[in-house]
């Protein structure tokens, strides 16, 4: 679906300069600290799904902000908003496995942890040839 774009978590600040290099291992300690709210040192099913939306959310910035002054504007929402139906549609037809035409917790809880193996898969690769 393509629209997690690469670099999705570096969103925001520091764009004019090179992109922190971070671990991958470090990045998800990052990514787990910055989303567990309730500080258990883990993503239950309620976090995971806040920064899902949260990466979503930068993602579509990212992708439909046409005239980067880092908002969506009504134009720019409008284009989004289409495109997302489509991406919705598609997204309920693959998930949806009772056919019941909408997402439940646990299908959407599914669809969620796809959209995240999307994002690691975005994200550089472990260095495997290091030692440690
Ligand atoms: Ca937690
Ligand atoms: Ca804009």
């Amino acid at each position: 679906m393509g629209m997690m774009a690469t670099g999705a978590f570096g969103a925001g600040q520091d764009r004019a300069t090179k992109p922190p290099t971070l671990r991958y291992d470090e990045l998800l300690v990052a990514f787990t600290k910055k989303y567990d709210t309730n500080r258990d040192g883990k993503l239950d099913e309620l976090e995971f799904s806040a920064a899902v939306e949260d990466l979503v959310q930068r993602a579509l910035i990212k992708k439909y902000d046409i005239n980067r002054d880092g908002r969506l504007d009504a134009k720019e929402r409008a284009v989004m908003r289409q495109e997302m139906e489509g991406i919705k549609r598609a997204v309920v037809m693959k998930y949806d496995a009772n056919h019941s035409g909408a997402l439940s917790g646990q299908e959407q809880a599914a669809a969620n942890r796809d959209l995240l193996k999307q994002v690691e898969l975005a994200l550089p690769k472990p260095d495997r040839s290091g030692s440690k």
